[in-house]
C-alpha cells in the first residue's frame, strides 16, 4: 500500500505502524487516520504479523495531536466527521485480535495520547511528555480519550487531567496508571521489540481471546463478564493449541503452537 503519512514495516512476526509527519510533531489529520485505518485493517489480515507497535518518526514526539491547522477551520459537521474518523481507528485498535502496543517515544498529546490510550498498553521513552490539553485550545478529547482515560485509570484522575490540561512526565505518567514502563529513548525500541516478541510467541489463538474477555469484559457487569470469560475459555478447548500447550507442558519442551 502507497502511504503518504504512515510507515509500514513487518520483521520477525512485528508490524510497525509509524506516523511520520515529524514536521508536525506527527499530528493526526484527515489523511494520516485514512491511512492508519487501511493499515491496520491490512495488518489484522497479515497472517505474519503477529503483534503491531505503534511510534512516532523521529525523536521528538509520538503524535502531538489532532492537527489544530487542519482542525481550526472546521464546523460542526466537519469537526463531527474529523471525530468519527478519529473514533473508528481507535475502535478498530481495541477490535483488532491482534496485540497493539504503542511505544511512545516523544510529546503525546490530545489525539495523541488518545491514540496511545487506544493500544492494549504503553511503553514510554523517558523524554515523552503526555496529556490531554484539549480544553486548552476550547475543545474537549474527542478520539476516545475521556471515555479510556477514566476508565483506565478512574473519573477523579482523569477529570484532572482533563480539565486541567496539565502535561505529564513519562515517570508521572507512571505513576498515574497511564504507562506501563518508562524506558531511556536509546532502549524503548528494544524493550518494545522484546515484549512484542514475547507475546507473539504466545499461542495466538489464546491471547486474541484473553484481549476480546478484557476488553468486551470492561462493558459488561461482573457477573455477565465472567460468564463471558467461562464461554472463551471453554471454546479454547476445541483448538489445537490448547492440546499442544499442555501437551508441551506435560512433555517438558517448548509449545509450539500452529495458531489452529
Ligand atoms: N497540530 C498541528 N501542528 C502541530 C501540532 C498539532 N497538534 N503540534 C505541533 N505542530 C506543529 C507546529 O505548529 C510547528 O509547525 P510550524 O513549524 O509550521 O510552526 C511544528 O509542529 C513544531 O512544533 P513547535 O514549534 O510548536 O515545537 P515546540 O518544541 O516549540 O513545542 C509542543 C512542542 C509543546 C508539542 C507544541 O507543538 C504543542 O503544544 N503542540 C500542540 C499540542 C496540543 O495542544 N495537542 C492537542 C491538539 S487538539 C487534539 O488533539 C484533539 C483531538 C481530538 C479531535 C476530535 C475532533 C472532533
Amino acid at each position: 500500500m502507497e502511504t503518504k503519512c504512515i510507515l509500514v514495516e513487518v520483521t520477525e512476526g512485528i508490524g510497525v505502524l509509524k506516523i511520520n509527519r515529524p514536521e508536525s510533531l506527527n499530528a493526526l489529520n484527515g489523511e494520516v487516520l485514512e491511512e492508519m485505518e487501511s493499515a491496520l485493517v491490512g495488518l489484522e489480515r497479515d497472517t505474519a504479523v503477529k503483534v503491531v507497535v505503534v511510534t512516532g518518526a523521529g525523536n521528538k514526539a509520538f503524535v502531538a495531536g489532532g492537527d489544530i491547522k487542519e482542525m481550526l477551520a472546521m464546523d460542526p459537521l466537519a469537526g463531527q466527521a474529523f471525530g468519527r474518523k478519529g473514533q473508528r481507528v481507535m475502535l478498530l485498535i481495541g477490535k483488532m485480535k491482534k496485540t497493539v502496543i504503542a511505544a511512545v517515544n516523544g510529546y503525546a498529546l490530545g489525539g495523541g495520547l488518545e491514540l496511545a490510550l487506544a493500544c492494549d498498553f504503553i511503553y514510554a521513552s523517558d523524554k515523552a511528555k503526555l496529556g490531554l490539553p484539549e480544553v486548552t485550545l476550547g475543545v474537549i478529547p474527542g478520539f476516545g480519550g475521556t471515555q479510556n482515560l477514566a476508565r483506565l485509570i478512574g473519573p477523579n484522575k482523569a477529570k484532572e487531567l482533563i480539565f486541567s490540561g496539565k502535561i505529564l512526565s513519562a515517570q508521572q505518567a507512571k505513576e498515574w496508571g497511564i504507562v506501563n514502563e518508562v524506558f531511556t529513548a536509546e532502549e524503548l525500541s528494544a524493550r518494545v521489540m522484546e515484549i512484542a516478541q514475547l507475546i507473539a510467541h504466545n499461542g495466538m489463538i489464546a491471547v486474541a481471546t484473553a484481549k476480546d474477555a478484557i476488553v468486551n469484559g470492561l462493558n459488561m457487569n461482573k457477573e455477565d463478564g465472567l460468564r463471558y470469560e467461562s464461554s472463551l475459555f471453554s471454546m479454547l478447548f476445541a483448538t489445537e493449541d490448547q492440546k499442544e500447550g499442555m501437551q508441551a507442558f506435560i512433555a517438558k519442551r517448548k509449545p509450539e503452537f500452529k495458531n489452529k
